[in-house]
């Protein structure tokens, strides 16, 4: 990063987020990318475009007190950051995990502003959570804190103002527990979360929207740029996650074999392929560690050492369990074992240095704001059939999403290409995320 301009953007990032080493990660990757464009257009420096752009509209952060089955009282950290409004209501989703705080909620604001501007629906960044973890809780102690977090939540969203959804940890149970407490205490039923049971608002294809769009991503750029298909491919899936599970079955539809998973416990491997129906019973049903598929499948591996399942030669890899989760020596192993191809379901799963590796080797590369924007857009969706009191069916929100996931491989290709480097999508996904926010920020003026 050469431009005067952004380095002294970064460096007052830097101060004033010290030891945020998440989120300095996430900024400096995106004003990196920005170079060319920033060299281009003068008035983002007068506008004070970036100045702005890097520090987030509102943060929260609250207690949340719950008791636990024994009564005893505990305590969590709750977050909500209200990163932008450029573009629409802040949107995005709430994690609960234990390795929580302010820096990855920051990260995961900011990634989302470019995200939701990347999907073409009008929707801000936004992102929330708590430090609670779910694992082992009951029932009822996810209720209470669930009701817990919103009692304080609830002030500061709305369906016009932010609109929450699920992240890792929060799936349509807790989003439940949720919606409940909040039309409880305003009394008013409106589609102010997103990832809503289908009883009560919910869109058809939501919980499977995040995974299959990833693989209509990665379908349609191994189309593009390599006049093949995930056909006859052999497919890592990190995490074993709601992400994981869909794009697990999305894969396998369009003949793909994947033939490893995980979670952060360790990973299975099964040549002859992972079956959807046993993965998702034993994860969305039974709660259960991703050691049990092997009371399914006698033949399956299991090894403790969620990492390893890197070494496994693949032709595409598709992380999809948390942030940092492949490192360089992660990526020098895929692409020695013949990779041809990886697409970021999680959020920021790779380091700077291992994206920039997958860059500099031509390995085909869906980064995480462009590939995994399927989740929100379908959220998108949600909230346009919740305003229309309406319900679209399960194939036209799908033949949506797959219009829509192709569409933005397009529009980031065209933009890599435009700046010099059909493989750096990292460039491409950022400036046409980027370009969208600048333009309203520039035209709402000082705010
Ligand atoms: P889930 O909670 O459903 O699943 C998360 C999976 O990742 C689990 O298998 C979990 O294993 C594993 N995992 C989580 N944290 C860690 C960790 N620190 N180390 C190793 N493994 C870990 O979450 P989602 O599937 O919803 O989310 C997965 C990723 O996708 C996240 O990065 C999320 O931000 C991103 N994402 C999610 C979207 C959505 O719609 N849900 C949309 C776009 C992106 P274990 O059970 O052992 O913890
Ligand atoms: O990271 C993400 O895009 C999500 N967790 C989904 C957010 C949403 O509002 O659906």
């Amino acid at each position: 990063m050469k431009n005067k301009y952004l380095c002294d953007v970064y460096e007052t990032v830097k101060k004033r987020n010290p030891n945020e080493s998440e989120y300095l990660q996430a900024v400096y990757e995106v004003l990196a990318s920005l170079e060319d464009y920033v060299n281009e257009h003068p008035e983002l420096e007068k506008n004070g475009v970036l100045e702005r752009f890097v520090e987030a509209e509102r943060f929260i952060q609250f207690r949340v007190p719950w008791a636990d089955d024994q009564g005893k009282v505990q305590v969590n950290r709750g977050f909500r950051v209200q990163y932008n409004s450029a573009i629409g209501p802040y949107k995005g989703g709430i994690r609960l995990h234990p390795s929580v705080n302010a820096s990855i909620i920051k990260f995961l604001g900011f990634e989302q502003t470019l995200k939701n501007s990347l999907t073409g629906l009008p929707m801000g960044g936004g992102k929330g959570g708590s430090d609670f973890d779910p694992k082992g809780k009951s029932d009822g102690e996810i209720m209470r804190f669930c009701q817990s977090f919103m009692t304080e939540l609830y002030r500061h969203i709305g369906p016009d103002t932010d609109v929450p959804a699920g992240d890792i940890g929060t799936g349509a149970r807790e989003v439940g527990y949720m919606f409940g407490q909040y039309k409880r205490i305003k009394n008013e039923f409106t589609g102010v979360l997103t990832g809503k049971g289908l009883s009560f608002g919910g869109s058809l294809a939501r919980p499977e929207a995040t995974g299959y769009g990833v693989c209509y991503y990665t379908n349609k750029m191994l189309e593009v740029m390599m006049k093949t298909s995930l056909a006859g491919k052999k497919v890592i899936i990190s995490g074993s996650g709601n992400v994981a599970i869909y794009a697990l079955q999305k894969a396998t539809q369009l003949g793909a074999t994947v033939i490893a998973m995980s979670d952060s416990s360790g990973y299975i491997y099964q040549p002859k392929g992972i079956d959807f129906s046993s993965i998702r019973e034993l994860k969305e049903v039974k709660r259960q560690r991703i050691s049990e598929y092997l009371s399914y499948d006698k033949e399956a591996i299991y090894e403790a050492n969620p990492k390893a399942i890197w070494k496994i030669p693949c032709d595409v890899a598709l992380p999809c369990a948390t942030q940092n989760e492949l490192d360089l020596d992660c990526v020098k192993k895929l692409v020695e074992n013949g990779l041809i191809a990886l697409a970021e379901g999680a959020n920021m799963p790779c380091t700077l240095e291992a994206t920039e590796y997958l860059i500099e080797h031509h390995i085909l590369y869906g980064p995480a704001k462009a590939a995994n924007a399927g989740g929100v857009m379908v959220s998108g969706f949600e909230m346009s059939q919740n305003s229309m009191r309406y319900a679209w069916t399960f194939e036209e929100v799908d033949q949506k999403l797959k219009h829509q996931m192709e569409q933005i491989f397009l529009n980031v290709y065209e933009c890599s290409k435009h700046y010099g480097n059909a493989y750096d999508s990292v460039k491409g996904a950022n400036i046409t995320g980027f370009k969208k926010v600048a333009e309203a920020m520039i035209a709402q003026g000082i705010v």
